[in-house]
């Protein structure tokens, strides 16, 4: 039965790595959050939890989020085009991806990488922790290419037609990680690979930080665009509607390609050695980068009002109450989206030049991205995988019950594990430390209570995550034997008869020539005068 796509071995093969990294990764997590809050544990140590803290960021951040996406993109490609590209080139780079996921985590658990996520110099990490992620990266390229080179076939057949709008945000986003990850293969390549072989002595931690977020900040939005693109392409459907408006989807994915790059600098704020008329810029560019997002909150909710107001809901609010709440990949969308509303506001406080120095390095960042990407993302991609498991496998969701509470267990984890963060942030608790106490510091007494809830918060993400891996694995070996269905993504209203012509925003081509441009001005100057400085050079630190 099992057919319907041609390319579901890898497909499969992606998406196996995505769930064991999200498994794996929400275990590491709870002892995390129960260590922070000074609860005793087997083997607790400051070594054990900044290693885990590694091993959850590079799990959850880098392998979950890349391999899902990958997965998801050669899904659409498989949809749309009916196979990939190159099949063998595929599935070449799935193996340099996970050869280099592999080495990186070796690393980690080995105790030679607890440099965390954003693998920071002067700390120095093991040569194979950097050689790793180099790979997984080089991996992901391979993906990129299949996508667009998939996204200019369907162009050739039919100059007169638009791709679809799921294939124009994949694009998008393979554009917009081509030119994001730039910035972290030259930190790669030119500083701390040859650094930690030894090759150099020291290393520019300034100049470092700013090529990694050079690529850091895009890298949320290719978090974020597959977790968009089920907004508008599967979610109205599934919710009983259609999309609002196809071509503000068009234009949002364009804009998110042009407006990534040039923001970085919001990472940076409290650095020194950055001019600050250029911390302002990107401070200008990232408010302009929201727009997109409030496009898109515009048009899912008025997506969702039609659906509502389809299955019979009335009044100003009532199509709230019919939407299908009951059915898991609508609750997991619906109840990210809410998430998100939190996270993204917070986001612009966080962009606010003058405010990000109150809020810099708390634990208000680290509930800022638990609201973004462990919800909007995390949750939204939990949601596909319950929609997606049975087209592509042709095996009924096993305890479907489970499925169905999963998604509210994650947003009662999350308001409690990430709203808190917020609060203990503004109290001032620093970010990434392994117990509130502060070794007794007075100002650190007021903390202890708020992280006690956020632990509660860890407990129940970590029963959520285990519902959501018990119902992943039980349909991947045991789910019944169902018809396949196939995908069919959300019709727009309001579609001309003779469907739609390509408009400005569907030349993804111009948009990359543009954010290009964009980059360079953003990131040119300060670049030279980062390289031109005195410079005076860390050598590594192995602190655990
Ligand atoms: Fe961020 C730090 C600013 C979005 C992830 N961010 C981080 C870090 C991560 C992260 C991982 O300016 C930590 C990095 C580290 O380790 O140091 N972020 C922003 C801004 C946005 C934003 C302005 N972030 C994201 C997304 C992420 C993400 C998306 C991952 C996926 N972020 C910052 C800044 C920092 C930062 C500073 C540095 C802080 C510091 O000092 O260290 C914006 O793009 C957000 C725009 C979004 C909105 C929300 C739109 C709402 C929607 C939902 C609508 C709801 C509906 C509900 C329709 C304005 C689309 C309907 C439901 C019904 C039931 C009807």
């Amino acid at each position: 039965m099992p057919g319907r796509f041609t390319d579901r071995r890898l497909i499969l093969a992606n998406l196996w790595v995505a769930l064991l990294a999200f498994g794996v990764g929400a275990c590491m997590a709870v002892m995390q959050a129960m260590s922070r809050a000074d609860l005793e544990l087997p083997f607790r140590s400051p070594k054990m939890y900044y290693m885990s803290v590694t091993a959850h960021g590079i799990l959850m951040a880098l392998v979950f989020t890349t391999f899902f996406i990958m997965a998801l993109g050669y899904v659409v490609v498989d949809t749309d085009r009916g196979r990939i590209p190159w099949p063998r080139f595929a599935w070449a780079s799935y193996g340099v991806a996970l050869t280099g996921t592999v080495l990186t985590l070796g690393t980690v658990y080995s105790f030679k990488a607890s440099v965390l996520y954003t693998f920071y110099p002067p700390m120095q990490a093991h040569p194979l922790f950097y050689i790793g992620l180099t790979l997984l990266i080089v991996g992901s390229w391979g993906w990129c290419a299949e996508i667009i080179a998939a996204w200019r076939g369907a162009l050739r057949e039919r100059p007169d037609r638009p791709v679809s709008l799921a294939l124009h945000a994949t694009t998008a986003n393979a554009m917009l990680w081509v030119l994001a990850t730039l910035g972290v293969a030259a930190e790669m390549l030119l500083q701390l690979i040859p650094w930690s072989l030894g090759l150099e002595a020291k290393i520019d931690p300034l100049l470092a930080r700013t090529l990694f977020w050079y690529f850091g900040h895009p890298l949320v939005y290719f978090w974020v665009l597959p977790a968009y693109a089920i907004w508008y392409t599967v979610l109205p459907r599934e919710a009983g509607g259609k999309l609002f408006s196809d071509p503000l989807g068009r234009m949002t994915f364009a804009l998110f390609l042009v407006l990534s790059a040039p923001v970085g600098f919001h990472h940076q704020f409290m650095d020194p050695g950055i001019p600050a008329g250029w911390k302002l810029f990107h401070m200008a560019n990232t408010m302009l980068v929201a727009f997109p997002s409030f496009v898109t909150a515009f048009t899912i909710c008025a997506s969702l009002e039609v659906a509502g107001r389809l299955r019979g809901g009335t009044g100003l609010f009532g199509w709230i109450r019919t939407l299908p709440w009951g059915n898991p990949t609508v609750a997991s969308v619906l109840l990210a989206l809410l998430l998100f509303l939190v996270g993204g506001l917070g986001g612009l406080i966080n962009a606010s030049y003058a405010i990000n120095s109150a809020i810099h390095n708390t634990a208000w960042v680290q509930g800022h991205f638990h609201l973004t990407v462990g919800s909007a993302t995390a949750l939204t991609f939990m949601g596909t995988a319950y929609w997606l498991i049975p087209k592509l496998t042709g095996r009924a969701l096993q305890f479907e019950l489970l499925a169905k509470i999963q998604p509210y267990l994650w947003f009662v984890g999350m308001v409690l594990f990430a709203m808190v963060n917020h609060v203990t942030g503004l109290l001032g608790m620093p970010r990434r430390i392994f117990e509130d106490a502060y070794a007794g510091a007075p100002q650190a007494i007021p903390w202890h209570g708020w992280t006690l809830v956020s632990a509660f918060g860890g407990i129940v993400l970590f029963v959520s995550a285990m519902f959501f891996m018990l119902v992943m694995l039980g349909t991947l070996f045991a789910g019944a034997r169902v018809p396949q269905e196939p995908i069919v993504w959300a019709e727009s209203l309001g579609e001309p008869a003779g469907g739609y012509t390509p408009g400005v925003w569907d030349r993804l081509g111009l948009w990359f020539v543009v954010a290009v441009a964009v980059a360079a001005i953003a990131y040119g100057v300060p670049l030279w005068h980062l390289v031109h400085m005195t410079r005076y050079g860390s050598p590594g630190f192995h602190t655990f």
